[in-house]
């Protein structure tokens, strides 16, 4: 038998690769063959069920004092566009959609010098005075060591003050790729990859649950892709507290990084190669807001679980040029699974059905 039909039978076989096995998997197996092992670890986890959440983003502020270079969100401090959202702006846009059934609230931001500290506690309790019955899901790791330097509190401090105003889950934007020299490349302001997962794993040791991604199909190598698979892998070993991946395919409109972003089959393999992978994280999101409707319903079938939510109105992937729509009805939502041939189930936050 070759190495590749080894590793093929070991998959499906229900057995854990290696980082070594991962990366001749990734690079040698056909298309169907890494899709059909995806779809099989997906069915085993959570049979024909596709996951949905009935959610709305909150982009309190789009000033930011790094500036990643595939980042075509945000303005630096003084820039024309630069936006920040008063309390009483968070409170319209949420009263905006009251009338819907909300069920979560996902917040993030830039990392804005001009907020105070008592700016990000009002807007948590703000969002838990109109929508009591929402669950806030918010903040990167980056935006969480901003405040810890920032105001001079520890990541531990901060994290529980956050909690105690209502945040519940974090994000899991900011991880980028971790490889140091990459990040050199692509964000070199951000803070390092090592930090990215003492700041979750000190969240999952308080209660809070988060989310963690990967921005794939721009400048890294399998090798970066695999690597940082393997340090998610490692964490969630000892803590347990991810919920999902979002591999993120990179969109390559108006911002400083020079690449094109990854194609379909990349898109595919890198779910695919995550579901395998990531065997103790439960969910693998295809995110249809950057990767477009249509790569989201595939994704489904190469291991992927979950197809995000409603989201009204999505402003990071379409800054850069994602082409799919900005917000998706429940009702176009349960369509899109169900026309890809999957039963939908609206979730909460914590995967909870609804
Ligand atoms: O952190 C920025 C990425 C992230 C680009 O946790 C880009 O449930 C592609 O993290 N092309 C924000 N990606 C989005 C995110 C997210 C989305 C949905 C759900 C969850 C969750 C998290 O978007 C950023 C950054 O990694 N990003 N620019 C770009 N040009
Ligand atoms: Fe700022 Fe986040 Fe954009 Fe980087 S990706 S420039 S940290 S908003």
């Amino acid at each position: 038998m070759n190495k590749l039909t080894i590793i093929i039978r070991h998959v499906q076989e229900g057995g854990r690769l290696n980082q070594e096995d991962a990366l001749h998997l990734a690079r040698t197996a056909s298309i169907h063959d890494l899709g059909q092992l995806g779809h099989m670890r997906r069915q085993a986890l959570h049979g024909n069920k596709a996951y949905y959440v009935y959610n709305q983003h909150l982009n309190y502020t789009n000033v930011c004092q790094n500036a990643c270079t595939f980042c075509a969100y945000s303005k630096r401090e003084g820039q024309p566009g630069g936006y920040v959202y008063s309390r009483e702006e968070i409170r319209d846009r949420l009263m905006a959609r009251i009338k819907e059934p909300i069920r979560e609230i996902h917040i993030v931001g830039g990392l804005n010098p001009a907020l105070t500290y008592d700016y990000f506690l009002s807007m948590l309790q703000t969002v838990r005075e109109v929508r009591p019955e929402a669950t806030i899901k918010a903040f990167t790791a980056v935006e969480i060591a901003f405040l810890a330097k920032e105001y001079n509190k520890s990541v531990q401090q901060v994290l529980s003050d956050l909690q105690e105003a209502g945040l519940k889950c974090m994000t899991g934007g900011g991880a980028e790729v971790f490889d140091t020299n990459l990040r050199q490349k692509i964000c070199p302001e951000k803070i390092p990859g090592t930090q990215w997962l003492d700041i979750h794993r000190t969240a999952h040791s308080l209660g809070i649950y988060s989310n963690c991604t990967m921005l794939f199909g721009h400048v890294e190598t399998w090798e970066n892709r695999i690597d940082h698979l393997h340090a998610l892998r490692k964490l969630q070993d000892s803590t347990g507290g991810f919920l999902c991946f979002i591999p993120l395919p990179y969109q390559p409109d108006n911002n400083a990084l020079e690449a094109s972003g990854p194609d379909g089959e990349d898109f595919l393999r890198t779910i695919a190669i995550s579901r395998i992978y990531l065997d103790n994280i439960p969910h693998i999101k295809a995110y249809w807001a950057y990767a477009g409707v249509k790569a989201a319903q595939m994704g489904l079938w190469a291991g992927a679980d979950d197809f995000d939510g409603t989201i009204v109105e999505e402003k990071i992937g379409h800054a850069a040029g994602s082409a799919s729509p900005k917000g998706l009805g429940q009702d176009q939502l349960c369509q899109y699974i169900a026309a890809a041939g999957f039963t939908p189930i609206q979730r909460d936050t914590f995967f909870n059905q609804v």
